[in-house]
């Protein structure tokens, strides 16, 4: 193992965490697996091979949906209040380990590390609010038509929740679901991407600490490691009522399908192409602010990340401008380092990418006015960063129709009045976040009206990425459909029951149908 400057800076990390270095294993509960061949955790910080997972077999799946289900059994008899109470030793937990989990993240992942604790914050957030929710998973009563009768709903847990996450918030997305799934009364088998399973290891080995010291069975947390085959086996098959996928729009158009096929339930949370309408009316400094942290934070790998910035023409100047020079100061480098900005993409591939996006724009013909570039030299020796790059473009433009998981924002223009910009924004097959900066209380209202924007997140003077928690999170068309946090994405994990009870002794039928015999 590459024994680097950086790889140095997270070993105490790592012991905190309680991973050792080399060949952690993949584990259900705390039993680890082997059998299966081994994934690389490779840092894009440095380039560091940081260690190697067994990934998991058919037959280890096999022992691991049993495991769940055991696991269940137990764990849906329990109290929702006293499952939220575990849920809330969890979350101590999480605190306690908040600086060490926030640097494995932003070291296996490549996100800034004030970007690594914000997404731990976010694993925070989400169990305060699970733990209240434990208290509140209310059904709705209502009144029967007949009389002595009663009519009630109650919800549910599901059984097993499947959840397949991403790279780029490879632990916030896995704690939205789990946080709510464990309160409901579920257990979850976790795949997360290929490209982070050291950060799934951390968290796994965190769960199965709390759930064993409160002597539940290990089987409530449950990993899984591989790639999309792994995936596909928790897709395939029928014991899992619910998969929960984040990734691209090919992924969940592909899970969609699988589940589907078996009418089980999905909840995806796919592709985002999310834009900032600027109108004459919009404050320039909180413009640049909002556009520059959400086109290039993360290094433009946030499904929320902004793509497109849609400006009236009468300031199209200056904001560009502004955005030029904004540009000019931007620090990439080591994640690690909190003068940085920037830190790397997730890989070469999508340094490949984003090297055809800047092509593609070009050819198709659009300008760039930020050039980009990749790094080289002392520091950039993986290869993975690349200079956030800004092009003027247009909005059909094949490119710009497609979501780069990379920094690159489109500039285009609109003139008259804000339906037009609204049209710009809605003409993209993906519908997940969105914004507009202005003052003028007519464009707002316009915007977030049913003539509005089209997507699941619309702000108004904030940019595209960064939602909180409390909020149902997802968007429409190509983004797939789910909603996961907050509000009540809870009943996505519980199955609903209407009761009907009659107390007396006639037995009188709905819609006075007369059955006498
Ligand atoms: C994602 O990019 O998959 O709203 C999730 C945000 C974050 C979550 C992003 N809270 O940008």
């Amino acid at each position: 193992m590459a024994e680097t400057q950086a790889y140095t800076a997270i070993s105490e990390a790592l012991k905190a965490l309680g991973i050792e270095a080399q060949n952690p294993g993949t584990s259900t509960g705390s039993k680890s697996m082997n059998g299966g061949s081994l994934l690389d955790s490779v840092s894009p910080v440095d380039g560091s091979h940081i260690a190697s997972v067994t990934q998991t077999t058919p037959q280890e799946y096999e022992q691991v949906v049993q495991t769940a289900q055991e696991a269940f059994k137990v764990w849906r008899l329990m109290p929702a209040p006293q499952r939220g109470e575990v849920v809330r030793q969890f979350n101590e937990e999480l605190r306690r380990l908040k600086e060490p989990l926030g640097k494995l993240v932003s070291y296996e992942m490549g996100k800034s590390y004030q970007e690594g604790l914000g997404e731990v914050q976010e694993m925070i957030d989400i169990c305060d609010f699970a733990v209240g929710l434990s208290r509140q998973l209310h059904g709705l009563t209502m009144h029967s038509e007949r009389p002595g009768h009663r009519m009630y709903e109650q919800y549910h847990p599901l059984g097993i929740v499947g959840i397949i996450s991403a790279f780029n918030f490879p632990v916030a997305v896995w704690s939205w679901n789990t946080a709510l799934a464990w309160v409901c009364g579920d257990v979850c088998i976790w795949k997360p991407s290929e490209k982070t399973p050291l950060t799934g290891i951390a968290c796994q080995k965190i769960a199965a600490r709390v759930f064993a010291k409160n002597k539940l069975p290990e089987g409530i947390s449950c990993l899984i490691n591989g790639d999309y085959k792994v995936g596909e086996l928790m897709t395939q098959d029928e014991r899992v009522p619910l998969i929960s996928a984040t990734g691209s729009t090919r992924m969940g158009k592909q899970v969609a399908q699988t589940v589907g096929a078996r009418l089980g339930k999905s909840l995806l949370e796919l592709g985002g192409n999310n834009a900032i309408i600027v109108t004459p009316d919009s404050d320039l400094k909180m413009t640049v602010i909002g556009a520059v942290f959400g086109a290039v934070g993360t290094a433009g790998q946030r499904c929320t990340s902004t793509r497109r910035l849609i400006i009236h023409e009468s300031i199209y100047d200056k904001v560009k401008n502004a955005l030029v020079d904004a540009y000019g100061q931007l620090r990439i480098g080591n994640p690690l380092d909190e003068k940085n900005h920037v830190g790397p993409l997730i890989d070469t591939d999508a340094v490949k990418n984003y090297q055809k996006a800047l092509e593609k724009v070009v050819e198709e013909g659009g300008k760039l006015i930020v050039e980009g570039g990749v790094l080289e030299g002392e520091g950039y020796e993986s290869g993975c960063y690349v200079k956030p790059a800004i092009a003027e473009a247009e909005n059909h433009f094949e490119i710009v129709q497609h979501e780069t998981f990379a920094p690159v924002l489109y500039l285009m223009k609109y003139s008259g009045d804000v339906d037009n910009a609204i049209a710009l924004q809605n003409g993209v097959r993906q519908g997940l976040s969105s914004a507009i900066m202005t003052n003028n209380l007519r464009e707002a209202e316009r915007f977030l009206s049913v003539a509005g924007s089209d997507c699941g997140i619309a702000n108004v003077n904030i940019g595209t990425s960064g939602a909180e928690i409390g909020g149902a999170f997802g968007g429409e068309k190509e983004t797939g459909g789910g909603r996961e946090s907050g509000s009540d994405a809870w009943k996505v994990y519980m199955r609903r029951q209407t009761n009907t009870i009659n107390y007396t002794t006639e037995l009188p039928l709905a819609q006075g149908i007369k059955f006498d015999l």
